[in-house]
């Protein structure tokens, strides 16, 4: 059980000035695995006054200073690579492969990423007219979601720290405890002071707070549209900037000369990998109308290879969903999926001797029409839609027929048919055949889906104002 009720603020592990808490519960067992403080708005002030007056100097700092705290925090993260892991299964229900490989592989790989793009990154450039200079943007907020609870965390605050910003993170309140031993991690990397705070607390007063706030220059938001929509009015007030990182609902391409059984895997792992609790997950599988038998059928055959269960299990490929309210948000798109397409596998209910925990059956529709509310909105759990098309050109229009943008997926074999339908998905991160991610690729999206761009030197540039002087006189 942990309980862990401080907060970190101004390089030190403090009490709330509040006494209510939040209990974190364990989404495989349903029990209560530990609890954490609800801040309150004092708390979110000390944090804030804390960034801001170690702001002047922290801004300040060199790259190779910057770099080499980027590098004591990389080193520390990896030496607590089990317990993160842990952590994460614990709190967020994902099996301990998929903490391991993904959840703690990303953490890591943006800290590196940062070392990295630092290295290469130009603070000061002369435009031939002007000088321009890239300034820390001030004191930022972070705000991070549940789904990822490594990865978005580290993607904020090592391009916060690259540039030279403070933080003031509010970590979710369903999964706060791998922030917290990222805090632990950056208290040992000595930190100025006031650089890295964390306030736990639930959005309704720390969220809200950090996006009103006077004294917060920026705001790093990951989660859905309607906080985000949320965030931006409290931003206007003070003009603040703000990146948002929200939904989508991405389509994988199938072109018709794809291998099908490379297809169906594409598809099946965008639902089943985190349970389907990924904002960039491709959930409209377009396939041509030639195609649809084979494809069923492999859908079916290939759905037992994700086996479903308790995350602490070997071989398991799916865990539970995050919470009882996410288990029945998922449940009222399933019904409405049964009314509005044909249900191909899956449905309602826990998967067979699962009852304990926040289990979903893997589901896939089929005749799903695109203009569909299960085509249309972001379920965020293991749900796919099979769409059919008879053209190229039609099913990049129902690809593109949605208010989302974050991602897209092609899966074929002709390279110049391939690069036309990245080159015309209108969204922020396309995968080519399951390519490889690199860190350094800005992510973000198009439309509905967000505003600005993380991860690698795009990331860096979010904490930085640009300035340009003009009549510099040549040193
Ligand atoms: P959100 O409610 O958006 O929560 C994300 C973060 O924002 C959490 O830290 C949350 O705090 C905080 N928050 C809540 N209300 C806030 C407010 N008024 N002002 C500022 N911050 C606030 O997402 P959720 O409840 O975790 O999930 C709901 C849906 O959002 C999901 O079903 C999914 O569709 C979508 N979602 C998208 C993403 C991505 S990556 N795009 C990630 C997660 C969820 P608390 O944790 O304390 O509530």
């Amino acid at each position: 059980m942990r309980n862990q009720l401080n907060h970190y603020i101004n390089g030190e592990w403090v009490e709330s000035t509040g006494s209510e808490t939040i209990d974190v519960i364990n989404p495989a067992t349903e029990e209560v695995m530990g609890t954490i403080s609800s801040g309150t708005e004092e708390d979110l002030d000390k944090a804030v006054k804390a960034a801001r007056s170690v702001f002047p100097s922290f801004s300040q700092s060199t790259k190779e200073q910057r770099i080499e705290w980027l590098e004591k925090i990389a080193n520390g993260y990896e030496a607590r690579k089990e317990e993160l892991i842990e952590v994460m299964t614990d709190e967020l229900g994902a099996p301990l492969s998929i903490s391991e490989e993904i959840h703690y592989e990303m953490g890591i790989g943006h800290f590196k990423q940062a070392i990295d793009s630092l290295e290469d990154f130009s603070f000061t450039e002369d435009r031939g007219g002007h000088t321009l200079m890239k300034e820390s943007i001030g004191v930022s907020g972070l705000i991070t979601p549940w789904n990822f609870p490594t990865n978005q965390t580290a993607t904020k605050i090592a391009s916060a720290i690259a540039a030279g910003s403070p933080v003031v993170l509010k970590p979710a309140s369903k999964t706060p405890f791998a922030a917290m031993i990222l805090a632990e991690i950056i208290d040992e990397a000595g930190l100025p002071k006031g650089a890295f705070n964390l306030v736990n607390g639930s959005g309704s007063v720390i969220g809200n707070g950090i996006s009103s706030h006077p004294d917060i220059d920026f705001v790093s938001f990951t989660g859905s549209g309607e906080v985000g929509e949320t965030i931006m009015k409290n931003a206007a007030k003070t003009i603040k900037k703000v990146a948002l990182e929200l939904g989508g609902k991405s389509p994988v391409i199938v072109l018709d000369d794809a291998d099908v059984e490379t297809a169906v895997k594409t598809a099946l792992s965008n639902i089943m990998t985190n349970t389907g609790q990924v904002c960039s997950a491709g959930t409209r599988v377009f396939i041509p109308q030639s195609m649809k038998e084979d494809f069923e059928k492999a859908i079916v055959d290939l759905l037992p290879t994700f086996p479903v269960g308790d995350p602490r299990k070997e071989g398991i490929a799916t865990g539970p969903l995050v919470s009882k309210e996410q288990w029945d948000t998922v449940q009222s798109y399933i019904e409405k999926g049964e009314k509005e397409a044909k249900l191909l596998v899956g449905g309602t209910g826990k998967p067979e001797g699962l009852e304990t925990g926040y289990y979903a059956r893997p589901t896939v529709f089929t005749d799903v029409s695109n203009d569909s509310v299960i085509a249309q909105e972001e379920i965020f759990g293991p749900v796919s839609t099979i769409i059919t098309y008879e053209d190229l050109d039609e099913a990049i229009r129902m690809a593109n027929d949605t208010v989302y943008g974050l991602a897209g997926y092609v899966v074929g074999k002709d390279s110049e048919t391939l690069r036309h339908v990245a080159s015309k998905i209108r969204a922020g991160r396309i995968k080519v055949n399951d390519g490889d991610t690199d860190f350094n690729g800005p992510f973000g999206g198009y439309k509905q889906s967000g505003i600005g761009r993380e991860w690698g030197d795009f990331g860096i540039e979010e904490y930085l104002e640009v300035k340009s002087v003009h009549g510099m006189p040549s040193s």
